[in-house]
């Protein structure tokens, strides 16, 4: 016979309304008693919530974003016969006789910290909060002590890993990927291995100063290096007219400004990306890890490249084609915010097919993106400059032209194709209803 519990918050000390960054568990999940099923993080502090029992999940009440506090319900789980009568310390004078203690758990290994489960309360083993100065002194990388312990078992070095939990979080599943991409690296006879950087005291030559990089530079960094190596990049440029644009855009600004929002041409290149996009489905794509087949998407997420003041950070703005010009405006000046203050969470940074990145508002006259991969190909749009542009009549007119740069993996795309892309692209762009078609 199997019982229904509801796994509820344990008394956490001094900590209240402490938002959950990562949930372990999902319906039908199997667990064991400890496994980890919720991480917490405070400002002070990260904690990992034990399951007091082992069984299955039936159901999990909580997500990634809620604040929860003592007593919150996390999750209803199956305790199979076996585990139930697994001797649990039980502090609830009510519960039933035949529930009761026949082994107490060392008061050593019991903090006051305790479990509610269903309508008795039941003593758990200590939940160490993991300081984020602990974090901060291993080399600023956000993991539990779980994926500390899972990677030290593998030799795996976590300073490599790319996170995808929420604020750059490692999961287990980041090892994993990890482990799995260092054994398909492992250089065949025909590879040329990329020889390391040699160690040199620059101090020799003149005054410097250490600056040490931010995490997200790290993580970006790998991932950055990852692309280029892996990816046989081109980069496609074209430029498109938006002389027009610029004055529908214009025309739209108080308009804009009345709903709170900065109608800047970056949206209006999310929507003509995803115009193009559409024409041209092979760009939104991605290619299988083995390199066997290209997966193709009926969904149009864009990322924008963001500069932060602690890196590059690449928020995924969902569904462009279903979204009009000023959500897509507040939106992306939301995420951006967000990015700026490192709050963006796990989900704003994943499944993006297609990435624009924009120093059109900085300067620069263009330059040559790296594909954002498994994405396929990234568009670079640097500042528009007035040119004179030769007329069929034989004047010239002064226009606004837009610099464009696509990069894109060559495995996938071919020149030809990318030509046509940028073209069509530039098209749209010139005149804008077209995404209308
Ligand atoms: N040409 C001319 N003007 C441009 C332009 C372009 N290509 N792109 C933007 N502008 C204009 C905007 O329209 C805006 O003008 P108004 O004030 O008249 O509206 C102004 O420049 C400032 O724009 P912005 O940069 O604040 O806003 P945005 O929507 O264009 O970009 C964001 C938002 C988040 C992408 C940008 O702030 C940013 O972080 N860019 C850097 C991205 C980056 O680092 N890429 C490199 C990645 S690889 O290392």
């Amino acid at each position: 016979m199997s019982e229904l519990l509801t796994i509820k918050l344990p008394i956490l000390g001094d900590f209240d309304e402490i938002e959950i960054i990562e949930v372990l568990i999902v319906p039908g999940d199997e667990i064991e008693e400890e496994d980890s099923i919720i991480i917490l993080e405070s400002d002070k502090a990260t904690m990992e919530i034990p399951s007091p029992y082992s069984g299955k999940v039936i159901s999990v009440h909580v997500k990634i974003g809620d604040r929860i506090s003592e007593g919150s319900t996390i999750a209803t789980l199956e305790m199979t016969e076996a585990k139930h009568d697994k001797p649990v310390a039980l502090e609830n004078e009510e519960a039933p006789a035949a529930e009761k203690v026949t082994e107490k758990i060392p008061e050593t290994e019991v903090a006051e910290t305790k479990a509610f489960v269903g309508q008795k309360t039941v003593k758990i083993p200590r939940i160490s909060p993991v300081k984020h100065e602990e974090i901060e002194s291993n080399k600023s990388i956000y993991a539990s002590p779980s994926i500390r312990r899972h990677a030290r078992e593998f030799g795996v070095n976590l300073d490599l890993v790319i996170a995808t939990g929420a604020k750059g979080r490692i999961l287990k599943e980041d090892i994993k990927t990890f482990i799995k991409n260092s054994l398909s690296a492992v250089p065949t006879g025909g590879e040329i291995p990329v020889p390391a950087m040699p160690t040199i005291d620059f101090s020799k030559f003149g005054e410097v100063e250490v600056e040490t990089l931010s995490r997200i530079q790290k993580i970006s960094g790998t991932h950055l290096h990852r692309s280029w190596v892996s990816v046989p990049h081109v980069t496609q440029f074209d430029e498109a007219n938006i002389t027009e644009l610029e004055v529908f855009r214009k025309s739209l600004k108080i308009e804009a400004e009345k709903k709170g929002v900065r109608l800047t041409l970056l949206v209006f290149m999310m929507k003509a990306v995803v115009t193009a996009l559409k024409e041209f489905p092979r760009f939104n794509a991605s290619l299988e890890s083995s390199g066997e087949s290209l997966i193709l998407k009926k969904y149009f997420h864009i990322g924008v490249a963001v500069d932060t003041p602690n890196g590059l950070m690449v928020p995924v703005i969902r569904d462009v084609d279903k979204k009009g010009l000023y959500d897509l405006a507040q939106e992306l000046a939301s995420s951006a915010q967000r990015a700026r203050e490192g709050k963006l969470l796990q989900d704003d940074i994943q499944g993006g097919c297609f990435t624009i990145s924009s120093l059109g508002g900085i300067g620069g006259t263009n330059f040559t993106p790296i594909v954002n991969a498994p994405e396929v190909a990234i568009l670079g749009v640097a500042k528009a400059k007035m040119q004179p542009v030769y007329q069929a009549d034989g004047s010239f007119s002064a226009e606004l032209i837009l610099p464009l740069a696509l990069s894109y993996n060559h495995r996938v795309i071919d020149g030809a194709q990318s030509a046509r892309f940028t073209s069509f692209l530039s098209q749209v762009i010139i005149d804008i209803r077209r995404v209308l078609l």
